[in-house]
């Protein structure tokens, strides 16, 4: 959309006038730019995805009731902007979602930890918004979509995507079929059903933690899209697998991908020191899900791929194969690595 179309939409929500408008790369599935009112202040201004979220307005209730939670005196606060209206949303004439939240100045986000010192942050700032949400009632908020890190259920859709594919995009992934039956098949059993239902965000990747600039200091967990029920290791799984990979999720030098055994302890570091709000079967269950995560990702963008990309936003045709390529050999590294990480889990989680 245009800078006049987009500052139009921003009129809805504030009297004051934007003057600069930036789009912002960022994300898979939403729209989102920056922008600066006359007043010098910023706003993210978004449109939600309809086909990923069918309910928008749902899924903006369930950030309105969190938010509240979400604010202490080491944990930034967000804030979402009503329209002039008092609408959570703004519904242009094509049907699409707009939303406005705040912009936090002189922060920054991360697509690799740039150093070991972030990784023992991201657990600890994974630690405080879940002991903040603590006091939450999960079967208060909107299922935004239904079982979105069921491994049973994305394995269903690849095998119906199997079934929808075409032959040539078939053929490009026919060797990883192995890989895929015999990993899932070890995932599947992992899984415990003791679990507590827990209020998660359910996308902690490392690149929505936000970070002072200055002292690389953690802020706050943005993009709260997914925050719905869900366990807690989904959200342990998500950030680790994007702290303790050495390459980014779509890394396609399959050798630059590796593990690192000093990041996952530093994140447990961080993670511990929030102690007393995890179960002892939530623990046992975080080195499975630093394989399970990512391998669910893997799943998700082959499908995705198969079904000629009509989800995830692609930069090229053969983005998500390569994603899934590069999701798959960290789990399958990740997965050797199950007795390091128990071992310490068990040291400082106890
Ligand atoms: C999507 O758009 P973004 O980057 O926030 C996806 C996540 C994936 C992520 C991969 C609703 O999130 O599950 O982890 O891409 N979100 C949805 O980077 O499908
Ligand atoms: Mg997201």
């Amino acid at each position: 959309m245009d800078k006049p179309g987009i500052q139009e939409i921003f009129s809805k929500f504030s009297d004051c006038p934007a003057i600069s408008v930036k789009p912002v790369s960022q994300g898979l599935i939403n729209t989102t730019f920056l922008l600066t009112d006359q007043d010098g202040k910023q706003f993210i201004l978004q449109q939600v995805n309809r086909e990923v979220f069918p309910e928008p307005l749902q899924l903006m209730q369930n950030i309105e009731r969190a938010l509240p939670l979400l604010s202490d005196t080491d944990y930034h606060a967000l804030a979402l902007y009503r329209t002039l209206g008092d609408e959570l949303l703004f519904r242009d004439h094509h049907e699409n979602y707009w939303r406005l939240l705040s912009y936090i100045p002189g922060s920054e986000a991360y697509d690799l930890p740039p150093e070991l010192k972030i990784a023992e942050r991201a657990g600890w700032l994974v630690g405080k918004f879940h002991s903040l949400l603590q006091t939450a009632d999960p079967s208060e908020y909107h299922v935004v979509i239904p079982d979105f890190h069921s491994l049973q259920h994305r394995y269903r859709q690849f095998e119906e995507a199997l079934q929808q594919a075409k032959e040539e995009r078939l053929a490009k992934i026919k060797p990883l079929l192995g890989f895929i039956t015999h990993t899932a098949a070890i995932l599947q059993e992992y899984n415990s059903d003791e679990l507590p239902v827990r209020l998660c965000h359910n996308d902690t990747k490392l690149n929505n933690m936000l970070f002072s600039k200055d002292e690389k200091e953690p802020l706050c967990l943005i993009d709260l899209d997914t925050l719905m029920p869900g366990y807690l290791h989904y959200d342990l799984g998500d950030a680790l697998r994007t702290v303790v990979n050495t390459a980014a999720e779509d890394e396609q030098a399959l050798e630059n991908i590796s593990f690192s055994k000093e990041h996952f302890t530093a994140f447990i570091e961080g993670l511990g020191q929030h102690p007393g709000f995890m179960t002892e079967e939530e623990k046992k269950e975080i080195a499975n899900s630093v394989a399970y995560m990512p391998f669910l990702h893997g799943l998700r963008a082959l499908t995705d791929y198969l079904m000629g990309d009509v989800y995830y936003k692609v930069n090229s045709p053969e983005q998500n194969l390569d994603r899934s390529l590069s999701l798959f050999r960290f789990a399958e590294l990740a997965l050797a690595e199950r007795s390091f990480m128990q071992g310490v889990v068990q040291r400082i989680l106890g």
